[in-house]
């Protein structure tokens, strides 16, 4: 018989994903703790184990798009293309996994349904699927920010003939589109990438758009061998870079207002910026998404390169009808989205001005028209941020719900713990910059500084950490006028906002700052003895 699987732990980790591959090895070989990572999927990887949809790339560039942590494992690495495929990206994760030896700590194919604080004990009781009970002294969530798919509760879905998926739970044996009318609901980031590649393969494919959106060519292509030779030379520099701009990529946002120009310069600067693309883009003028008058001149020329693509004017006007200022909702970058509309098996559809009624078993039906498919993808986003950690059903000290604490939408300090959850850290939770950064560096940035903590604590024989309601007010406030800073609320469809699950409180959630700026908050507060929380020490029972 095998040993029995140990249950008590000093920490466990939620997700085997950047985050907490990263908190697994910190807390582990650094602080030497006793983990235990749980995984509901079978292998690592997180967002890019579930999100294996045709077209799934990352928006960041791909030698920025990895740990900087250790120099060997930056170096021992190398990426093939500008932008790093889904199944690149997997390889990386593994490697990573197997480099630092974590999989002997991460139990796979674990969900957690549930997460108690054991007022008693003062730890933390973690049930699985399964139904087995872990504790631990202190529970890490790290579980994703986009992990929780978004099926829009469409009538009739239960009576589809064909087949459907959600774009994050994509089957791991893939989709054969091959003959195929298929739909595609959703003109997000995921629905964007999707479309020229479902196009390629499928008989016809039907794009149902309820919002425009800007995109800019990623540009992608193989990285040259001179360049990854650069970057296998330059770990420092990367790292560096990365940390001295607010949104953690390597390029800045260049310090001139849009309006310090001629509309001449202002156009070829747009165009370089179109011929370099990527998100890029955005960094072009500082005052993008600061000024309404400013972004109006970088939403018009995106439009116009809208209506210079595609050719049926009719659809070119659909598709260049956005309503929201460019990099209020999160900007896409694409590998021929809007010429996909020039293909003779392509057409879009408006579900703004005729929405969908109900699935049939045929296929889609808006107030305008029925669809005949054999496939439909839901790329309609997820409950974002708060959604995967809702999920866990964790209960704090009394057995207080986070739902319940979070009826009126998000709240917590510095983005990692909720007063009346002690020794409770969520990794890129709402109320951190995460999902407006380069996502591995505030990943490194939050695990970091979530490990000195825990250092602090042992050094110091202290056991316990809780913050403060006053700590969230203050927090909250100060995400509010981030912000309010921005045009960022002024995208009303936006997953920052919550707004695109029915029924989800109206907070913008990330922490709009900046990196810089908010690592600056979390040093401070580290320096100042963890102001904002109580640390103290529980002595062992006699
Ligand atoms: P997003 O960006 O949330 O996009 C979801 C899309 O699905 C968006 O166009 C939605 O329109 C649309 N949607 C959602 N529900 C419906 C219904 N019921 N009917 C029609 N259309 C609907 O998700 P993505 O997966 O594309 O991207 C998520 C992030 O992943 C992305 O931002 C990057 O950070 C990576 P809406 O705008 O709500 O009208």
């Amino acid at each position: 018989n095998p040993a029995p699987e140990p249950r008590t732990f000093d920490a466990i980790i939620i997700g085997a994903g950047f985050s907490g591959l990263y908190q697994l090895l910190s807390l582990r070989d650094r602080l030497g703790m006793k983990v235990q990572v749980l995984e509901a999927g079978d292998g690592v990887g997180g967002t890019w184990y579930w999100n294996r949809y045709p077209g799934a790339r990352c928006d960041s560039e791909s030698h920025i798009y990895n740990y900087t942590f250790s120099k060997e494992l930056f170096e021992g690495w190398e990426w093939s293309e500008r932008y790093p495929e889904q199944p690149e990206i997997m390889r990386y994760m593994n490697y990573v996994a197997d480099h630092f030896d974590l999989r002997r700590d991460i139990r796979f194919g674990t969900r957690v349904v549930g997460a108690r604080y054991d007022d008693a004990a003062e730890r933390w009781s973690v049930t699985t699927e399964a139904g087995e009970t872990l504790t631990a002294q202190f529970l890490i969530t790290a579980v994703g920010c986009l992990s929780t798919a978004n099926v829009p509760d469409i009538p009739g879905l239960g009576d589809f003939a064909g087949q459907w998926y959600h774009s994050g739970e994509w089957p791991h044996e893939g989709v054969d589109f091959t003959g195929k009318r298929v739909g595609l609901v959703g003109t997000g980031s995921t629905g964007i990438q999707a479309t020229p590649v479902i196009a390629e393969a499928a008989a016809h494919l039907t794009v149902f758009q309820r919002t425009a959106n800007y995109s800019v060519p990623a540009q992608n292509a193989p990285l040259t061998p001179e360049f990854k030779q650069w970057v296998r030379q330059n770990h420092a520099e990367v790292r560096r870079a990365t940390r001295s701009t607010t949104n953690g990529q390597a390029f800045a946002i260049e310090d001139r207002s849009v309006f310090d120009v001629t509309p001449e310069e202002r156009l070829a600067i747009y165009e370089a910026a179109w011929a370099k693309g990527g998100l890029q883009f955005r960094a072009t003028f500082r005052d993008l998404l600061l000024d309404k008058a400013a972004n109006d001149t970088a939403a018009e020329f995106l439009k116009n390169k809208i209506r210079e693509i595609v050719k049926d004017p009719a659809t070119a006007d659909l598709l260049a009808d956005i309503d929201h200022p460019y990099a209020a909702k999160r900007p896409p970058i694409d590998s021929g989205y809007f010429a996909s509309f020039n293909r003779d098996n392509v057409t879009l559809v408006d579900v703004r001005a005729a929405p969908i009624e109900r699935i049939t078993p045929a296929g889609i039906r808006t107030g305008a028209a029925e669809y005949p498919l054999d496939i439909i993808v839901f790329a309609t986003g997820f409950d974002a941020l708060t959604g995967p950690l809702l999920k866990l059903n964790i209960q704090g000290r009394g057995g207080q719900p986070l739902a319940r604490a979070w009826e009126a939408g998000p709240r917590n300090y510095l983005g990692l713990q909720v007063a009346g959850f002690p020794n409770l850290f969520t990794i890129t939770g709402p109320g951190s910059p995460s999902v407006l950064t380069n996502m591995p560096v505030a990943i490194e940035q939050h695990v970091d500084w979530i490990t000195d903590c825990i250092a602090h604590m042992r050094a110091r024989g202290l056991t316990h950490i809780e913050t403060s309601e006053a700590a969230m007010d203050g927090w909250v406030a100060r995400v509010n006028a981030a912000a309010n800073a921005t045009l960022l609320p002024q995208a009303h469809h936006s997953w920052y906002l919550g707004a695109n699950v029915p029924g989800k409180p109206r907070v913008f959630m990330p922490y709009a700052g900046g990196m810089i700026r908010y690592r600056a908050i979390c040093e401070e507060v580290a320096a100042k003895g963890y102001e904002g929380f109580t640390l103290r020490s529980l002595a062992p029972a006699v």
